[in-house]
């Protein structure tokens, strides 16, 4: 079994993982349905715990009942990690807040990956609104939605993931102008955030851009990623993460890329031999809502998801910054599985800069019509902030 080693996140939000297990979409406008028995759409139920402690216990400590609040909304919230990763303690961590602000009346179903399909089949449900809420990464759009593709050119982040968090936060490229595009697809981006620097790891080690030469390198199913790759002379192989480990292990693919606390969990480190700290990308993560189902709830209803959004934003920092901190370490430390991890320099980062800025260009030309638009905001957006 390729996962996992059980690390558990230390925050002290960890500790409120699960929701209420009643999920239910068949209404396709804001999730409302008054029967809450009619059981959730299939899920594997080892994948979403019932919470024991959930507001819809309305039995008070001497076991008399409560004033009962009936949920109305039911929702579910999916997410292309397992539980202790940075997406699903977000999620989880998400679902708990609006629960509690609504005082009962959301009910939130949190699913890990391959709880509803995988990366590109969980894009598309919340594009046809039978989810209501997910975290994307937009690798896996890249079809659908060419400018999202920005995110995979390197070295156009700062290295300080703090700033690329604020920029993120902050971005109007981001937040007005590529927002509108995924509109198109009836998907709202409501927050852009890191789950960490991106590293490669490899059966050999990845030093110099000569070292990727014929390398295969798995990558997500996006042009850009790919095109990124190529830049280095890589044989890229677009596939899903649910069979890295296995074909990292059989020599598939050689080698890939993540960010720590991710490389660790999903134990990528175990049938590789060689990390690269390289931190030539960031990994961001969207928490997108269904246009439709968002602009048809109610103005209350709305401003309790808004200001949610707001609030997970520092929360969502945190949980990536404590797992990856802790998995490089235990990367570091697992004797059994030895890794060789180093750093590249700054002089060896400048090697693939130099092949990666082109790449900026093609973007520019191939990626959509305001793909130029968008990357002109941003490097600007970047050049301010930095
Ligand atoms: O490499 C991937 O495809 C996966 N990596 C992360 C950090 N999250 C989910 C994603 O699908």
């Amino acid at each position: 079994m390729f996962r996992k080693k059980g690390l558990l996140v230390s925050i002290a939000l960890g500790a409120s993982l699960v929701l209420a297990a009643c999920g239910n979409n068949e209404d396709a406008g804001t999730g409302a349905n008054n029967d809450p028995n009619e059981g959730n759409n299939g899920a594997n139920e080892n994948n979403v715990g019932a919470n024991d402690d959930n507001n819809n216990n309305n039995n008070d400590d001497d076991g008399n009942n409560e004033a009962a609040v009936e949920p109305e909304y039911f929702w579910d919230f999916v997410t292309e990690e397992y539980q202790g990763d940075v997406q699903y303690e977000y999620a989880a961590e998400f679902a708990k807040r609006l629960e509690e602000k609504s005082e009962g009346l959301i009910e939130m179903t949190v699913y890990e990956y391959g709880g509803l399909g995988d990366g590109v089949d969980q894009a598309e449900q919340l594009m046809m609104g039978s989810t209501e809420f997910g975290i994307v990464s937009p690798g896996f759009t890249g079809t659908m939605v060419p400018e999202a593709q920005v995110f995979a050119l390197h070295f156009l982040f700062p290295d300080d993931v703090a700033l690329t968090q604020e920029i993120l936060n902050t971005s109007e490229a981001l937040n007005v102008e590529l927002r509108a595009k995924y509109e198109e697809w009836d998907m709202t981006p409501l927050a852009y955030w890191t789950e960490g620097a991106m590293q490669w790891t490899g059966s050999d080690p990845l030093r110099t851009p000569e070292d990727f030469d014929g390398f295969q390198i798995r990558v997500q199913d996006s042009p850009l990623i790919r095109n990124s790759y190529e830049a280095y002379d890589a044989n890229v192989t677009p596939m899903d993460w649910g069979e890295l480990y296995t074909s990292l292990d059989q020599g598939i693919v050689e080698g890939q890329e993540n960010p720590i606390f991710f490389i660790y969990s999903a134990g990528f480190h175990e049938v590789q031999d060689h990390m690269t700290v390289s931190n030539h990308n960031n990994y961001v993560a969207m928490t997108v809502v269904n246009t439709q189902f968002y602009n048809s709830l109610p103005a209350d209803i709305q401003a309790m998801i808004d200001e949610t959004v707001e609030e997970m934003r520092e929360v969502g920092f945190q949980i990536q910054e404590e797992l990856n901190e802790a998995n490089i370490t235990a990367i570091e430390e697992d004797t059994e599985n030895p890794t060789e991890v180093y750093y590249l320099n700054e002089e060896e980062r400048e090697a693939f800069r130099e092949l990666a800025l082109p790449i900026r260009d093609f973007f520019r030309e191939n990626n959509g019509d305001d793909a130029g638009k968008i990357l002109d905001m941003l490097e600007a957006e970047i050049e301010a902030a930095q």
